[in-house]
């Protein structure tokens, strides 16, 4: 039988390689973002090269009311769901704590954490009805703190605690629960986070060669390609030249 993949944030970077390759191995789609035009490029992308049903939807992942709204209308269309990828989430600002807007702490709290948990629930009866997986997207920020990464890094952290905690509480349901935490990934994130200073941006990628949204779509893939017995818990992803938030061997 055919099986669905859900993946938020599937407008750029990680979640839209996630839907390539998911669509690549005859995974049906459900995608998720606040861009629509995005979205509907993306489908029509996937539709011309691959025969699998595709359903956008366009919502704000911190709005619960939507959130769950958006997942019900489409609840008998995706009864086949198997992976859900709690991708959506961004970073805003790097500054020290005494120089931090709180509404970037806020927008980040909201989206990484509250975002991920909505639509973990929303989608949790039919992922326990077919034994699926859930694929939360942390990072190396949910491993280990760094200067001026405050906001991020907590929200990042919760979203390691969750995980764990999913793991613990699906493990009853036969549910897999894996955290990817990458590095370095080059995607949209890092302008997101410098509020459109593509320089500053740009620099956070240089004299060394990150990880392409690409490489960790495949990863992801990955633990979702495993027999039924085996889960992978956590998985830290990072580019070969850095090997912490702080160590980098940068050559050029
Ligand atoms: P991008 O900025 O390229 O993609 C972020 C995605 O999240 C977009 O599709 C965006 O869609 C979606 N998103 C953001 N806010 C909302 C919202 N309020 N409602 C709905 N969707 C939202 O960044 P990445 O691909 O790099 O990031 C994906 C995940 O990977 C994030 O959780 C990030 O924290 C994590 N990560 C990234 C790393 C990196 O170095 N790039 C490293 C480690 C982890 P839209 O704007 O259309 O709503
Ligand atoms: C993104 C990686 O190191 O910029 O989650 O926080 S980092």
């Amino acid at each position: 039988m055919k099986k669905l993949a859900f993946i938020t944030g599937a407008t750029s970077g990680i979640g839209a390689a996630c839907a390539m390759q998911f669509a690549k191995n005859g995974y049906d789609l459900v995608l998720t973002g606040r861009r629509k035009d995005r979205l509907d490029a993306l489908k029509q992308n996937l539709v011309s090269e691959y025969d699998n049903d595709v359903i956008t939807l366009d919502f704000d992942i911190r709005d619960k009311q939507k959130t769950f709204e958006a997942i019900e209308q489409i609840t008998n269309n995706i009864q086949h769901l198997s992976v859900l990828v709690n991708n959506a989430g961004l970073s805003l600002g790097r500054d020290n704590v005494a120089d931090a807007d709180i509404s970037d702490w806020e927008i980040m709290m909201q989206t990484n954490v509250n975002g991920l948990m909505y639509a973990t629930k929303a989608l949790l009866p039919l992922l326990i009805q077919n034994k699926g997986q859930i694929i939360n997207v942390g990072s190396i920020a949910g491993k280990e703190v760094y200067e001026h990464g405050n906001g991020y890094c907590a929200s990042k952290f919760a979203v390691d605690a969750l995980s764990k905690g999913m793991r613990i509480d699906l493990l009853k349901y036969g549910i897999k629960v894996t955290a990817i935490h990458p590095g370095a990934v080059e995607t949209e994130f890092s302008v997101i986070r410098y509020k459109g200073n593509q320089e500053k941006a740009d620099a956070v990628y240089k004299g060394f060669k990150p990880l392409t949204p690409e490489d960790v779509a495949a990863t992801i893939f990955y633990t979702a390609s495993l027999p039924e017995h085996v889960c992978i818990n956590e998985l830290i992803i990072t580019p070969t030249q850095q090997a912490s938030t702080f160590h980098f061997h940068k050559t050029n």
